[in-house]
């Protein structure tokens, strides 16, 4: 007879070591994911590592220790999935991703062919058709005055651009922005947001996997760039499609976040939009202090692959460690003054991308957008007001408005 192994949440269970701080809270409490920021601050006071027993799981928030965990490849695996399940424990609910869910040396090939896919010169290519898009979506936004900007802009830029990028033949917008909140609800643990995105997955996750087919793509978009890795032999097709799919993944719903939430912030801080139409080329300044300020993707986690150390701290194999970007980006101990929203800091080193080999590979193309919305609003709009409260949308890990009623003023 064999032993059942015990687990939680789809990770082994352990015991921490007693000097740890242990917090009985639930990081992924709708309350906390409604307004993270007094959660984010009390997970720094109580210590460089936190035993939430809650989960099994330990948790990092304060920046210098998050991004160690972060950047560890080596002692702080991917593969074993970048949420509370331990895929080495438990069937993962889709095919791992071979980019964000692998470890060198399998890692190292999938994002050579991605980072070529996104290189700078790629972009470049496409900004002349992101502007054009912007400038077609914003103009009449402009002009209407009262906007619901989630749907009418943050939703609308990317499931624009990002399928025309990708060289999509049919999108159908809704499917790639749920889709993405299926993929980050599906990091946290069994809670109602991943039940009820686990209930979607299905048909949404099918109609994904059969847009990524080469028969279903342009031969001039990033999807016929990986393809042609393919055909030059350095993946196979198989693995071209799952790359597609990263795309798919990783690439609408952290867009719309971010539109949404540069948005929000100059409607709470006006000051900020008219330094930016005062110096537009502050624009991609700006977005960097948006990602610092509201960390669109809150908290992804690794695997200890080896019993090793955390802040000194003894961390058995197999552990879970919640990474609170959102935390770290706010940490006074690294950005001073951390709740003020300001457009010229130049936040080097913050953590919505991540950081080290596993560091965010669309990078270049979401700021592209941003700058191609942000470059579209500027001249157009005087002032971004609240034209109601701005209602924040719960996700185990992408920290998103739901509604931003604004009133653009027109200049
Ligand atoms: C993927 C992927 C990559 C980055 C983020 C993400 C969880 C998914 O390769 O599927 O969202």
């Amino acid at each position: 007879m064999q032993a059942t192994l015990e687990l939680i949440e789809g990770h082994r269970v352990l015991d921490p070591h007693p000097a740890i701080p242990v917090w009985d809270v639930d990081p992924y409490d709708e309350a906390v994911l409604h307004d993270p920021y007094p959660f984010w601050k009390a997970l720094r006071d109580r210590g460089e590592l936190v035993w939430i027993p809650r989960y099994g799981a330990f948790m990092v928030g304060r920046h210098e220790v998050t991004k160690e965990v972060f950047s560890d490849h080596d002692r702080f695996v991917s593969s074993r999935g970048v949420g509370l399940n331990d895929f080495k424990l438990e069937t993962p609910w889709r095919a791992p991703s071979i980019i964000l869910e692998a470890d060198p040396p399998e890692h190292t090939k999938t994002r050579k062919v991605m980072s070529r896919a996104l290189s700078p010169k790629v972009v470049k290519g496409m900004m002349d058709m992101f502007r054009a898009a912007a400038g077609e979506i914003v103009a009449p936004l402009a002009a209407k005055g009262g906007i619901e900007a989630v749907t009418e802009l943050a939703e609308a830029f990317p499931t624009t651009v990002f399928p025309r990028a990708v060289g999509m033949t049919d999108a159908n917008p809704r499917h790639l922005v749920d889709y993405g909140a299926i993929v980050f609800n599906a990091v946290g643990p069994d809670n109602a947001l991943r039940r009820a995105a686990m209930a979607r997955a299905p048909e949404v996750a099918a109609w994904i996997t059969a847009a990524c087919a080469r028969d279903r793509l342009t031969g001039d978009g990033l999807g016929a760039l990986v393809y042609a890795a393919a055909d030059a032999g350095e993946i196979t097709h198989e693995e071209a499609a799952m790359l597609v799919r990263s795309f798919l993944s990783a690439g609408v719903d952290t867009t719309v976040t971010g539109i949404g939430s540069a948005l929000w912030c100059f409607s709470q801080f006006p000051a900020e939009w008219e330094k930016l139409r005062a110096d537009p080329s502050l624009a991609r300044p700006a977005f960097e202090e948006v990602l610092r300020f509201t960390s669109p993707v809150h908290t992804f986690a690794r695997t200890a692959g080896c019993d090793t150390e955390i802040a000194g701290f003894p961390v058995p194999e197999g552990a879970k460690i919640l990474c609170a970007l959102g935390a770290a980006n706010m940490d006074p101990d690294r950005w001073g003054d951390p709740e003020a929203f300001r457009i010229d800091r130049r936040p080097v080193g913050h953590l919505a991308f991540g950081a080290g080999i596993h560091g965010c590979v669309g990078q270049n193309i979401a700021r592209g957008e941003l700058e191609a919305v942000l470059g579209a609003l500027a001249p157009r709009v005087a002032r971004i007001e609240p034209a109601g409260p701005a209602i924040w949308r719960p996700n185990n890990a992408i920290h998103a408005l739901d509604r931003l009623p604004l009133r653009l003023i027109p200049s």
